[in-house]
């Protein structure tokens, strides 16, 4: 395949960008190859500078479950944007994604717009202290929760790629308020909070962790944590950022039927707009400015052109049939996948919550960081490589996960397996 325009873009990036890409991951430095610089996509398609076309299981990292450029979302954006891109105001589309949004989350009482899921964390988190009077928070190790200076602790996504889990820059005296245990390890959670009793604000996670790859909950531990934190006066902040919309309407919340006492959203509810979300009981969200006293604004916050295709997405995922749909195409992609896989005996592990998914390239079963770090990186990054050779646009990172979108059709799916089939073969 050529790269050319792609390679050509990148060099030129390079000069005024850092890394050349506005965030790390982008840049594939983890599968040994240059990214590829998109030009345009539709449906399950995604399409380069130099004109090749893939079938694209990012997704822009999850919002697309539409498949991209749906007529209905698109028609809105255009619709909003001839009355005005940005008021600093109220609108009643605010209030109208919200009341979806609460309608769909009955533990989400009163929620908040914001930009990004990152401010929807740091802000939750920030509420959290300032409701509970405490300052510790509590995360996962290979959980990621955006870039927040107290969240990127031991964190996962590109940090694990780049073997740096908690960034330079975040001051030691701010990191020592965050505590870190492993996923899906229940005793060694509530070990640390008994050493810490009375000064936990939060026990933050990702009720699907997306960060470390695709890795579900173990069965009883969302239980545990929704009774210990009841149990220690410790806010549950679930991040459904990724997993919200995505693994069902209501999200893990009502898969896994555990409730938050704060909840962060983000990705699918901005339609591919730039948006964030944080909500949850009522008497927790009116301790936020003006009603209470924790500050937190934004320019940009419930941004009428986010809002319009966040309403057009949200409306479209409640159409009868959506989710069992979504969930046939996903067991209709592993079945294929862990067939070819099998026939070649490689070391892989596939795993999957509904639309989202991973293959390690290990035995697994992986469930926490510990795990995912024993995959072998450098034989992901030849099969990602094949894999786009063939015309296949995977997460460039083992330690990401991969997005079904509805537009993608039984003939994408079996050019998919057909393509793992020879990257396969070619390891
Ligand atoms: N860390 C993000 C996904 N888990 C990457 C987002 C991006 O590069 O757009």
């Amino acid at each position: 395949m050529n790269h050319e325009k792609s390679e050509a873009l990148f060099s030129r990036a390079k000069t005024v960008i850092p890394g050349g890409v506005n965030s790390p991951v982008r840049a594939f430095k983890s599968v040994g190859c240059n990214p590829i610089f998109i030009e345009k996509a539709a449906g399950s398609k995604i399409y380069d500078a130099d004109g090749n076309a893939y079938i694209d299981y990012v997704g822009s990292w999850g919002p697309m479950i539409l498949g991209h450029c749906h007529p209905k979302v698109v028609e809105a954006i255009q619709q909003t944007a001839a009355d005005g891109a940005s008021f600093g105001a109220p609108t009643a589309r605010e209030t109208e994604l919200a009341e979806l949004v609460c309608r769909a989350y009955p533990n989400i009482e009163k929620i908040r717009m914001v930009s990004s899921g990152t401010e929807a964390t740091m802000s939750a988190i920030r509420l959290a202290r300032g409701y509970t009077g405490r300052d510790k928070i509590l995360k996962f190790d290979g959980c990621y929760h955006g870039h927040a200076d107290s969240l990127l602790v031991k964190a996962g996504s590109g940090l694990a790629t780049f073997g740096v889990p908690t960034s330079p820059g975040v001051p030691a005296d701010f990191a020592k308020y965050t505590l870190t245990a492993t996923y899906n390890d229940l005793e060694e959670t509530k070990q640390l909070v008994a050493a810490n009793k009375d000064e936990i604000a939060c026990i933050i996670l990702e009720p699907i962790a997306g960060n470390m790859g695709c890795v579900p909950p173990c069965p009883g531990f969302l239980e545990g944590l929704r009774t210990l934190c009841s149990a220690e006066g410790i806010l549950l902040i679930i991040d459904e950022v990724m997993t919200g919309f995505r693994v069902a309407f209501g999200g893990a919340q009502e898969r896994f039927n555990v409730r938050g006492d704060l909840v962060c959203l983000g990705k699918i509810i901005g339609g591919g707009l730039p948006v964030g979300a944080f909500g949850g009981k009522k008497e927790i969200m009116d301790s936020l400015s003006p009603e209470g006293g924790v500050y937190q604004a934004g320019t940009l916050s419930g941004n009428p052109l986010a809002m319009s295709a966040g309403i057009a997405t949200l409306t479209l995922l409640q159409e009868e049939g959506f989710y069992q749909q979504l969930e046939e195409k996903s067991a209709y992609l592993e079945k294929g996948l862990l067939q070819v896989a099998g026939n070649r005996s490689l070391d892989t592990c596939w795993q999957r919550v509904g639309g989202m998914f991973c293959t390690y390239f290990q035995q697994g079963p992986v469930n926490c960081f510990a795990d995912a770090a024993n995959s072998d990186t450098e034989t992901f990054g030849k099969f990602f490589r094949s894999m786009l050779d063939n015309g296949i646009n995977l997460a460039p990172s083992q330690f990401e996960a991969g997005f079904m979108s509805i537009a993608h059709s039984t003939e994408d799916l079996d050019r998919t397996i057909e393509a793992a089939d020879k990257s396969f073969a070619a390891l």
